[in-house]
């Protein structure tokens, strides 16, 4: 086995000495230097311990912040919703205040009160019924702040307010600001 071991010291040998022979010992220390200097600083090179770097660059590289629903009037959470019972005309081919098309607004309505968390003030919110279609089925909502029971008929949410409507058939909520606390 000398043999073997001779032959991988003459091999080793030969390689260092063709490295010193082709860059010289002072480019082989800087070399040698950077790389021990480099695997010490790495490890304290700040780096991304949240877990969101492959969220943001599934969403195209830019960090999006995630939307509120508080802010979101297809989302049951939006804020002057906090009173609402129905389907969310938002979801229905109306909108916040519309009627989809085909359906006129209930004659009579329920108010609720509800804060903005925008300016942290009180609203007024009337919600009407949209009458005159079968039932929307889209975003059931259901929400009953302040809400009360049917002895305090302007503060009720359920019933059907197309009652007094000429087709009494219900088809979703809209939710109207009409004044501020
Ligand atoms: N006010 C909405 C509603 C309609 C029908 C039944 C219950 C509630």
């Amino acid at each position: 086995m000398g043999w073997l071991t001779d032959l991988i010291d003459k091999a080793g040998e030969r390689a260092v000495r063709h490295v010193a022979h082709r860059h010289g010992r002072r480019s082989m220390l800087a070399r040698l230097g950077v790389v021990l200097v480099g695997g010490a600083v790495l490890p304290m090179l700040p780096f991304d311990r949240s877990g969101q770097f492959g969220a943001a660059h599934a969403a195209g590289g830019t960090r999006k912040a995630k939307a509120d629903p508080a802010e979101d009037p297809t989302k049951c959470e939006y804020w002057r919703y906090c009173a609402f019972d129905g389907y969310l005309c938002t979801c229905c081919g109306g909108s916040l205040t519309q009627c989809p098309p085909g359906t006129e607004a209930s004659k009579v309505s329920w108010v609720g009160t509800c804060q903005n968390p925008k300016d942290g003030r009180q609203y007024l919110v009337s919600y009407n019924d949209c009458c005159g279609k079968a039932s929307c089925g889209e975003c059931l909502c259901n929400n009953n702040e302040r809400e009360r029971p049917g002895y305090r008929l302007g503060v009720h949410n359920d019933i059907n307010w197309c009652m007094a409507n000429t087709s009494s058939m219900f088809h979703c909520t809209t939710s109207v600001i009409v004044g501020v606390a």
